[in-house]
């Protein structure tokens, strides 16, 4: 059993690449599980991953790396127990730090194959969310695989250059892959890193 993490500011575009990857991996005959730690508006509802034929697990009204760390626990090993799936994929709140669930995941004994927390960057506010919560977002990126830095469909010219630039300059070590979600485009590139 395989479990994702997808991490990233509001809006960065988890959501949409959770239901990318929920749906690839159904495709290939794979049992997914999902649980989702709504904070915002936009996004989907369990009901909504449910009729897409998900084994789906909301949990709304607190963050699953602070005052939810129980019920994450609980809704992990019920799914170990009652679902049994090859894959889980988490989108905790775009408030959340992702190592932090990972650590989680780990104290939960559900005893995965591998935890892989996945950053996600949004080109469109990317200098924004610099100016604005540069260390917030630092420590979100930091506890990942690797970055996407989603939205490329919406750059402007130079814009992934430079924030791809200003990413390896803090993250020497991780591999920054420009995608578009909504476009597909590199999201191939995202599935070979995946080990499932
Ligand atoms: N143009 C474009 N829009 C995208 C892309 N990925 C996501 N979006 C849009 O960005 C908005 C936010 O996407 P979500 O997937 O809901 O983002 P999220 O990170 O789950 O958001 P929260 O759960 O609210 O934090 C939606 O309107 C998406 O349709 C992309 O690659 N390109
Ligand atoms: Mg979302």
């Amino acid at each position: 059993m395989y479990v994702y993490i997808l991490g990233g500011f509001l809006g960065s575009g988890k959501t949409t690449l959770l239901m990318k990857l929920a749906s690839k991996y159904s495709q290939e005959g794979k049992k997914v599980a999902i649980i989702v730690n709504e904070a915002g508006e936009i996004g989907v509802d369990g009901a909504t991953l449910k009729a897409g034929g998900y084994d789906a697990i909301e949990l709304p009204n607190g963050c699953i790396c602070c005052s939810l760390s129980g019920t994450l626990q609980n809704a992990l090993k019920s799914i170990k127990s009652d679902i049994d799936p090859d894959i889980i994929i988490i989108e905790p709140t775009g408030l959340a730090l992702p190592h932090k669930v990972a650590d989680l995941v780990h104290i939960s004994m559900i005893d995965p194959d591998e935890t892989i927390v996945i950053g996600i960057a949004d080109i469109e506010r990317f200098k924004d969310l610099i100016k604005k919560k540069e260390e917030f977002f630092k420590r979100q990126m930091h506890g990942s695989e690797f970055i996407l830095l989603n939205k490329c469909d919406l750059a402007k010219n130079g814009e992934i250059e430079e924030a791809t630039a200003w990413l390896k300059h803090q993250f020497p070590d991780k591999e920054v892959i420009p995608v578009s979600n909504k476009t597909g485009e590199n999201l191939d590139k995202v599935y070979e890193k995946m080990k499932v």
